[in-house]
């Protein structure tokens, strides 16, 4: 990139919208010949209908040791590893962009298999998970600070991924509306309890100021006594 394609156009902000996290489906027992118990498919997405390749170069996605080439690069959507396996780890996806000037975004993500609770694989809890598939995915946002002449009509095209609805294992509409019933909620709470607080404080300080004046007059009686 050369000249004015690498200048930053300052004081605008672009804010892409994500999904990452991973679904998980459960044989029902522990295959015999490597001991996996599971299928999962760890991913980052849009959380729109919009086609990341315009901005996104590849990701890398970085798994456990224990597999065989544990660095995964993705150079097209979907950007997203399948793979089998018996347990739980922490997998780290770094997202490059299609301009030099924008450092990687990183993200990390727990890889889940279980239900919570049971992170065993005893036949019954096996047998019980069934085909039940498991989904940890969360939203997060990519922020494009003063994004340079090159990558800014890349952040802003709109093309689609998919043609129908575009749709997300989480109902992040229902999330949020939740999220911000719990927040509300907590902050009624606290607000109850700062007042309370308030209530009590002015209840010493008038205990105190009250103290005082006794003392005050005890020791103006006791003054006049002894004089
Ligand atoms: C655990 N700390 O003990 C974690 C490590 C590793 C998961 C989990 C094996 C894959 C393969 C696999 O699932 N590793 O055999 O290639 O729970």
């Amino acid at each position: 990139m050369a000249g004015e394609e690498t200048t930053r156009q300052k004081g605008i902000h672009i804010v892409k919208p994500i999904v990452y996290g991973n679904i998980s489906k459960s044989f029902g027992k522990k295959r015999e010949e490597d001991g996996h118990t599971h299928q999962w498919t760890v991913y980052v997405k849009p959380y729109r209908n919009e086609d990341m390749s315009s901005y996104v170069k590849k990701v890398h996605f970085k798994l456990h040791d224990s597999y065989a080439n544990p660095n995964r690069v993705v150079t097209k959507p979907p950007y997203e590893v399948t793979e089998t396996g018996w347990g739980e780890f922490e997998i780290v996806m770094k997202i490059f962009f299609n301009d030099t000037v924008e450092r990687p975004a990183t993200i990390s993500h727990l890889l889940k298999l279980f239900q919570h609770g049971q992170n065993a694989d005893s036949p019954s809890v096996l047998q019980k998970q069934g085909n039940k598939v498991v989904v940890s995915e969360f939203y997060d946002e990519i922020i494009f600070q003063d994004p340079t002449q090159f990558i800014h009509p890349l952040l802003t095209s709109t093309r689609q991924i998919s043609l129908g609805a575009y749709k997300h294992e989480t109902d992040f509409e229902e999330k949020k509306k939740t999220t911000l019933a719990t927040i509300k909620s907590g902050r009624a709470r606290i607000k109850g309890e700062i007042s309370d607080m308030k209530s009590k404080l002015e209840l010493a300080k008038s205990t105190i100021s009250k103290f005082k004046t006794e003392v005050q007059k005890a020791q103006k009686e006791k003054g006049l006594e002894v004089s």
